[in-house]
Order: C-alpha cells, then sequence, then structure tokens
C-alpha cells in the first residue's frame, strides 16, 4: 500500500474538553504524521458545505449547528494506507459500537458529537483536503 494522505477534524465536542492532543497522540502511534494542523471556525455555510452530501439526512441541521458551536481542529495525516488506518483508530460513528481503543470508544459523546471525522475514500479525501488547506499549507 503506498503513502496516502487523509483529511481529518477533532470535532467541537474534543476541543471543548481539551482533548486535542490526547487525539492527534492516537493518530501518531499509529503511524500517521500530521502534514498540515490548524484551529479554525466555520461559519453554518461552511458547515453546510462541508457536509452537503447529508442535506437531506434528518440529523443535517443538529450536525451543522453542533460543527459551528466550538472551533475544530483540521488536520492532513499521511502515512501508510492513511485513509483506512485512520477510520480504524477513529472507530464507529455510534461509539456504542466502536471498538476498545478508538477515539470514539474513548472520548465521543453520542453518534453525533463523536470527537473526530475522517475522509471515507481517496477522492473525498482529496477534495476535503482542497476545502480546508492550500498546496502551500501541506509540509510532507
Ligand atoms: P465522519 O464523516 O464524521 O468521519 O463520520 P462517519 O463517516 O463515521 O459518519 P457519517 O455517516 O459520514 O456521518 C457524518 C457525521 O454525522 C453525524 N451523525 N449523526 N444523529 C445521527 O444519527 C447521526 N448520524 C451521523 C456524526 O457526527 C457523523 O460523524
Ligand atoms: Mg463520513
Amino acid at each position: 500500500m503506498a503513502i496516502q494522505r487523509t483529511f481529518s477534524i477533532i470535532k467541537p465536542d474534543a476541543t471543548k474538553r481539551n482533548l486535542t492532543g490526547q487525539i492527534v497522540a492516537k493518530f501518531e502511534e499509529a503511524g500517521l504524521r500530521i502534514v498540515a494542523s490548524k484551529r479554525i471556525q466555520l461559519t453554518l455555510a461552511q458547515a453546510q458545505q462541508f457536509y452537503g452530501v447529508h442535506s437531506e439526512r434528518p440529523f443535517f441541521d443538529e450536525l451543522c449547528e453542533f460543527m459551528i458551536s466550538e472551533p475544530i481542529v483540521v488536520q492532513v495525516l499521511e502515512g501508510e494506507d492513511a485513509i483506512a488506518k485512520n477510520r480504524e483508530v477513529m472507530g464507529a460513528t455510534n461509539p456504542e459500537d466502536a471498538a476498545p481503543g478508538t477515539i470514539r470508544k474513548e472520548f465521543a459523546l453520542s453518534i453525533g458529537e463523536n470527537s473526530v471525522h475522517g475522509s471515507d475514500a481517496p477522492e473525498t479525501a482529496a477534495e476535503e483536503i482542497a476545502f480546508f488547506f492550500s498546496g502551500l499549507e501541506l509540509v510532507g
């Protein structure tokens, strides 16, 4: 498997509880390298655009309001098989279903306030990275 990049968000429930460092440590322990990182606060329009694929889902409004409720940390993670590896470290969407030791098992509050986002495929990773970062900000 080649070296890949994936896009990650440390979500408001986690930044609010001061868990950024503990979550980054999980990525690094799994062999993922942080090649870009910034703390930002989304506008509602930005959250709606980012989660546009979910616009018809019943949880869309709640999700967007949650994502703008506090600052978030957006990052690009690089490593061997990074997309799958990151999703493994995150654990299942619903913390009740997440495996022991995963970020969501240890830190998530609910299926919505689940501490992290990670891209689900190479195409979405490329789109999501480009949404938040310019080429100059990616330092491999
Ligand atoms: P993510 O995109 O954030 O990495 O998470 P995921 O692939 O595991 O989950 P996805 O199905 O893409 O859903 C995106 C985010 O929407 C929120 N959600 N809320 N209330 C609900 O039933 C519900 N379902 C999903 C979560 O914050 C989820 O991560
Ligand atoms: Mg998803």
